[in-house]
């Protein structure tokens, strides 16, 4: 164990994929592998920034985190990337996707790229995903790309997970935008209506005019031209405009703070989480027989109604 601990801190990146192993695994033994190295490691969490990079399948994340991520190699930043999927239905061949999509970045020195688990009860996300991005800041990682779908109970997942939201648009008429979801607009940071090239050029500059009016009704205090863009990761233009005012987000929210605080909310969440879900296992286990002979009942014919089910817990 502990040279895997110490292959991990050496920036070993299949040590850094067996811990990821352990922290995803259905065993609890595993996971507190993974959690335990974590615990010895907290220093090192303050490190990394984060970015999520969001939108509907097809909208081009992976070509994206791609073009993104060759450039900012080529800065001398280490990158880990996470594609984190909590809609596996809607995009199966995504792994496969991903793979093809990265293939300048997959091939880099230093650069680790982790598709989302495939088979996990929550569909993609696992319970222990957002740990995955903590290992990768205490292996030394600067940029954590991670790549989720716009849709379903996204925003609440992207909202915890990082310190700036990328959502990237489709060029679409107004009509069509209506399909984006609110809560999903509200949460951004930044939104790029992406594939601004060839015949989609002048749609995508349309959309952009569109999504700067919607988003001024939202969030009032946006500063429109630091943050929606229009952009082609065949093209790449502008994509060193797009990084400056990314890092200048991130910047002032270090400045004021909030970048701080805001990793310390995300951190009750995910706190919030665990404990209920082992509160919740712990007092299934102990319930187990009780509930076992209701359930018998139930086969028998028996009507179990509430106040019944609330005196047995309480019992
Ligand atoms: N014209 C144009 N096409 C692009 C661009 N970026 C990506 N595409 C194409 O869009 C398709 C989807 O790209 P992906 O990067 O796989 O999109 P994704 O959002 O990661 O898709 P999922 O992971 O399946 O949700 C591919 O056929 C890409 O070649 C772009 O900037 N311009
Ligand atoms: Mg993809």
């Amino acid at each position: 164990m502990q040279s895997l601990e110490e292959g991990v801190l050496q920036g070993n990146i299949a040590a850094l994929a067996r811990m990821i192993t352990y922290n995803e695994s259905t065993r609890l033994e595993d996971n507190l592998i993974a959690d335990n190295f974590i615990n010895k490691n907290q220093e090192k969490l303050s490190n990394s920034i984060v970015l999520s990079i969001s939108g509907i399948p097809g909208v081009g994340k992976s070509s994206f985190i791609e073009t993104l991520g060759v450039y900012l190699h080529h800065l001398g930043y280490k990158l880990a990337v996470f594609s984190i999927d909590p809609s596996s239905e809607l995009s199966h061949g995504s792994i496969l996707g991903d793979k093809t999509r990265m293939t300048e970045l997959s091939s880099m020195d230093n650069v680790f790229i982790r598709p989302s688990p495939s088979s996990n009860r929550l569909g993609g996300l696992g319970i222990n995903t957002h740990k995955n991005i903590e290992l990768a800041k205490i292996a030394g990682y600067d940029i954590i790309l991670v790549e989720t779908v716009g849709v379903g109970q996204s925003e609440t997942i992207v909202k915890n997970l990082c310190d700036a939201f990328i959502l990237l648009l489709m060029p679409a008429s107004g009509d069509e935008l209506q399909v984006i979801k609110k809560g999903i607009m509200e949460v951004a940071d930044f939104y790029i209506i992406h594939k601004a090239d060839g015949e989609l050029l002048n749609a995508a500059n349309l959309s952009k005019k569109e999504i700067e009016n919607s988003v001024h009704l939202l969030k009032s205090d946006l500063n429109v031209s630091e943050s929606i863009f229009a952009f082609s990761s065949i093209e790449k233009l502008g994509l060193d405009l797009i990084w400056n005012f990314i890092m200048k987000f991130i910047e002032s929210k270090k400045e004021k703070k909030t970048f701080y605080s805001t990793r310390i909310l995300q951190r009750i969440h995910w706190f919030k989480e665990t404990y209920e879900r082992m509160m919740l296992m712990h007092y299934l286990e102990k319930g187990k027989e009780k509930y076992k002979v209701l359930e018998d009942e139930i086969k028998a014919g028996k009507y179990i109604s509430l106040n019944e089910i609330k005196e047995n817990i309480e019992e």
